[in-house]
């Protein structure tokens, strides 16, 4: 009898084991069973105590995943196999997901706080009526530069950054449309440009500036900056706004031949379990006070009008960063240029990071 109880004593702990070893791997997997939230966000891209905050207020668990491209970020979601309730793509990466029947339909009916939006960031070309896609925060790529350590330079051109006094002292952003569109836009041409010649030359090009790239990172770039790593950088704006906070002898500008303005906006990928809860978490997302202290947290422009009210006059009347409508209009959105194009940039982006070695 004895020996039966211990057998049925094991049989009960290993079953225990057993259930408990299940949990964690689909939790691990992003397993949206149960009130869970898989959130797949950019790195560095929001306030944590949000997140608590959202789990407190909802009861909802969030599991929370970073990318550092949209290229990563489409491949895998494309993949399957894992769940993502939420994703933050750009507006090229967004036009190519409805392409690929990547995306849910938003219920705006569910998003009472969508009113706080600056009409000017609504009904944009890559999502008409908003139909699949929520904006979160925008901004422009432009050049970080350390005033003490680049002479008279102001970067009001992009080609400033091939001056060989610069040897080894630039950073460039890990992006293959960011570095490709600086190439294409510090020749006069187009950062959608589909030409080849256009964009052989501006490989070429981009391969002179090799001697003066001293790393091509993701997020570190702000510390790397901020602490003088650097006197220059190609950056994303929010990013350079992050690093001045730190580092008051960091200045930013958009070159004048042009760059990139983009829209990131929250989606509900076609891999998404928890559709209710993701429109709750739009939803909150878009609430002006919370708003108001990711836009401060992260550094980033935000497109919600309410919470821009809210903020201090510092961060919303810095034209750096919240630059007019006049000069937005004049840089240029990422179109989606077709599967064949895109992976064409990438490549030639590679080669460019293969030169370097
Ligand atoms: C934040 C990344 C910003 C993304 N680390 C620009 N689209």
């Amino acid at each position: 009898m004895k020996q039966l109880v211990n057998l049925f004593v094991s049989v009960l702990v290993l079953s225990a084991v057993l259930l408990f070893a299940t949990y964690r791997l689909n939790a691990s997997e992003g397993y949206s069973g149960g009130n869970t939230l898989t959130i797949f966000n950019w790195g560095d891209y929001i306030d944590p105590d949000l997140i608590a905050e959202f789990e407190e207020q909802t009861g909802i668990t969030v599991i929370y995943q970073t990318f550092d491209s949209n290229e990563a970020m489409m491949t895998k979601i494309e993949q399957g196999g894992t769940t993502f309730d939420i994703s933050v793509p750009s507006d090229y990466a967004i036009s190519k997901m409805k392409e690929d029947r990547l995306l849910l339909p938003i219920d705006h009916a569910k998003l009472p706080n969508l009113k706080h939006i600056d009409p000017r960031f609504m009904n944009l070309s890559f999502d008409p009526d908003n139909a699949y896609s929520i904006p979160y925060f925008w901004g422009t790529v432009g050049v970080v530069y350390n005033r003490e350590l680049v002479g008279d330079h102001e970067f009001t051109s992009w080609n400033e950054l091939w001056d060989p006094a610069l040897h080894n002292d630039i950073l460039l952003v890990d992006g293959a449309r960011e570095v490709m569109g600086m190439g294409l836009n510090s020749l006069g041409y187009s950062l959608n440009d589909k030409n080849e010649e256009h964009l052989q030359e501006a490989k070429r090009k981009l391969n002179e500036l090799t001697p003066n790239v001293k790393a091509i990172v993701g997020d570190e770039i702000k510390m790397l900056l901020a602490n003088e790593e650097a006197a220059a950088g190609v950056v994303w704006s929010g990013d350079a706004a992050e690093m001045m906070w730190e580092n008051e002898n960091l200045d930013y500008v958009v070159p004048e031949e042009g760059s990139n303005v983009w829209f990131d906006n929250m989606v509900i990928p076609t891999t998404a379990k928890n559709i209710e809860g993701a429109h709750e978490f739009i939803n909150f997302m878009l609430d002006p006070e919370i708003a108001a202290r990711n836009t401060e947290y992260v550094g980033y422009s935000t497109p919600n009008a309410a919470a821009l009210a809210l903020l201090p006059e510092d961060i919303s009347g810095d034209e750096r960063f919240y630059p007019a409508p006049e000069l937005t209009d004049k840089l240029e959105v990422y179109d989606n240029l077709g599967k064949r194009m895109l992976s064409h940039y990438n490549e030639l982006f590679l080669e460019f990071k293969m030169h370097r070695k």
